[in-house]
């Protein structure tokens, strides 16, 4: 069963122009209570969390899988009388949070969890690696799980659509992205990626090697730069360095590269 909400208490998630990662809005709520009631008094609950908001929309759907209403062996028959709809989201003693229902239906969904590959990247030794996941599963709700390094095997390490992490040692690290259904229903999915972690005198060498356009670093004086929070982008082609180059701090090494590279 799927439930259409509209939210009036939403948060804008925007991480700026220094990463590729399009804004979006969730709802203020993180979930859901559903609690279902019968013409005999029965009543059932469940609860979901609250995702994404469509973009397209504005609207939020939430589904309820029938598998996750339990009811007692010896009922056969659940005749719905009252549906209760709750959500945790922030109000006041005056000013309620506010939410609307759209729409209500049964829908039958098979689709499988898909998830878009997350690359690998050469990155400087300091720099946050930021990802976006994006991933589809019909009308279910998905959790997604961030792995930083899969030689300790694959935890939970992060949870949520974006995923954070900065390497504090120079290695060859490889990044799972899992994503599954917060019902357990469907298969879950996981992607990897190779990420390697350099002192940026490396990844300037590695790149260097593909791209003759890359000036090699030069002594100038950090004053004169003054690059501490502008983003960079090379204009080449060196999806690399642009990872490298999109981190909210800039490494003071990088501060040197600068003048080799493109300032937007
Ligand atoms: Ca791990």
């Amino acid at each position: 069963m799927v439930f259409t909400f509209f939210f009036n208490e939403v948060q804008h998630v925007d991480l700026g122009d220094m990463y590729d990662i399009d804004p979006y809005d969730v709802p203020k709520a993180t979930h859901v209570r559903f609690v279902f009631e019968s013409d005999t008094g029965l009543s059932v609950s469940v609860e979901e969390p609250t995702g994404v908001i469509d973009p397209d929309d504005n609207w939020l759907r939430i589904a309820v899988p029938m598998s996750k209403l339990k009811l007692p062996a010896d009922v056969k028959e659940f005749r719905l009388k009252r549906l209760v709809i709750a959500t945790d989201g922030p109000g006041t003693s005056t000013t309620p949070a506010t939410m609307f229902l759209g729409e209500a239906k049964i829908v039958e969904d098979d689709q499988p969890i898909k998830v878009d590959p997350i690359g690998s990247q050469t990155i400087a030794l300091g720099d946050e690696v930021v990802l976006l996941a994006e991933a589809r599963g019909g009308v279910s709700s998905l959790k997604y799980s961030w792995d930083w390094d899969a030689r300790n095997g694959i935890q939970d390490e992060t949870v949520g659509k974006i995923g954070r992490c900065t390497y504090t040692k120079g290695g060859d690290y490889t990044i799972t992205l899992t994503v599954s259904d917060v019902d357990g229903i469907k298969t879950p999915v996981s992607v990897d990626g190779r990420y390697l972690c350099q002192r940026l005198a490396a990844v300037w060498r590695q790149l260097g090697q593909r791209s003759s356009s890359i000036p090699a670093p030069q002594a100038v004086d950090q004053e004169s730069v003054g690059l501490r929070r502008v983003p960079l982008h090379h204009r080449g082609e060196a999806p690399e360095l642009h990872v490298a180059a999109r981190c909210r701090r800039i490494h003071p090494v990088l501060r040197d590269v600068g003048r080799g590279l493109h300032l937007q």
